[in-house]
Parts: structure tokens; C-alpha cells; sequence
């Protein structure tokens, strides 16, 4: 299953994991109760998975693309783990599947804390549209990701602040009813 906790408020290296002492973590429920949904998947197989191949059908994901994150494969790669780790939102989801090597996804919780979710290997995770999340590599320093999207993607990251977007407006009140 996935891992996941909050996170302390230490400035140092964020491609450590930055857990509180003691560990805060946070459960698969508490994910969903924001929008994110995860699946584990065997990625040794990922050309011919009929597991994924079931949940692009059903959610609509007609696009995909493979990202190498890796210092020598990446063109601008400071730039874009740069990029990668401002907090942002999109105003489509964000979908991921790792391939291999490891990732952290950051996301706000409801009071605004930071989530971490560790990914590895086979895990595939959706990140609704208007939730502020960034992304980092772990101390491995890797990973191969498969990027998702219904229809023609678009990448473009707004950062925070963002409130005033419709797709975050949307969001808050879908998972913030209250407030
Ligand atoms: C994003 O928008 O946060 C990303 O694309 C993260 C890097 S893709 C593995
Ligand atoms: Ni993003």
C-alpha cells in the first residue's frame, strides 16, 4: 500500500523524507477525502497491462508519455526539479505512474499541512485538478514516471497563489464544504 505522512517544517535537503518524530502517518481514506486516488500496478508490464489498460478506458486517459528524470537524461534538469517543487496547482489532474526508481508528491491537506506521498515502483496516483501539490525527486536521485491526460495535455503549473481560479474554487468546495 501507499506511504504517506506529514511533513516537519525543516529547510533542509527536501529529497530527504522529512517526517515529524514521531511519525505522522496518513492513510489511504485521508487522501481520498482530498481527491487523490492511487493504484499499485505491476510496471514490468506496463505495454501490455490489462489492469492499465482498464483504467485508462474507464477514466478517459488517451494520452501518455514516458519522463526520465535523471541529471543526464533530462534536458534543464535543475530548471525543471525547480519548477517541479513550487507549490502549484493545474487546472486539469495530474496523473502519474512510476516505472521505476522512486518520487515524493507533496500535497496540501484540508488545514493546509503538507502530505508527503512516497512513490515507487508500480504506483499510480492521481492528483485532482486545483489542489496545490509539487513534486521531488528522493535521495536516489531517479525516477521514470508515465504521464497520463485526457486528450491534449497541458502542463502548465499555476503557482500559489491561485485562489482565485475557478478550478481552485471548484476544488475547495468539493473537499472543504464546510469552510
Ligand atoms: C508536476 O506538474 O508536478 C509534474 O509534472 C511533476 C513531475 S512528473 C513525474
Ligand atoms: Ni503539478
Amino acid at each position: 500500500s501507499i506511504e504517506a505522512w506529514f511533513m516537519d517544517d525543516s529547510d533542509e535537503d527536501h529529497r530527504m523524507p522529512h517526517k515529524l518524530n514521531p511519525n505522522e502517518p496518513v492513510s489511504l481514506k485521508e487522501l481520498e477525502n482530498i481527491g487523490v486516488f492511487y493504484w499499485k500496478l505491476d510496471a514490468d508490464i506496463y505495454e501490455t497491462d490489462p489492469a492499465l489498460e482498464k483504467i485508462r478506458k474507464d477514466r478517459g486517459y488517451s494520452y501518455s508519455d514516458i519522463i526520465t528524470i535523471d541529471k543526464d537524461k533530462l534536458p534543464n534538469y535543475e530548471d525543471k526539479l525547480k519548477m517541479f517543487f513550487e507549490e502549484h496547482l493545474h487546472l486539469d489532474d495530474e496523473i502519474r505512474y512510476i516505472l521505476d526508481g522512486r518520487a515524493y508528491f507533496d500535497v496540501r491537506d484540508r488545514e493546509d499541512r503538507w502530505i508527503r506521498i512516497a512513490m515507487t515502483k508500480g504506483d499510480l496516483i492521481t492528483l485532482p485538478a486545483g489542489i496545490y501539490h509539487r513534486f521531488t525527486l528522493t535521495e536516489t536521485n531517479y525516477t521514470q514516471a508515465m504521464r497520463l491526460f485526457v486528450g491534449e495535455p497541458v502542463w502548465k503549473a499555476y503557482n500559489r497563489p491561485a485562489d482565485e481560479f475557478d478550478i481552485r474554487q471548484k476544488y475547495v468546495s468539493r473537499v472543504m464544504p464546510m469552510l
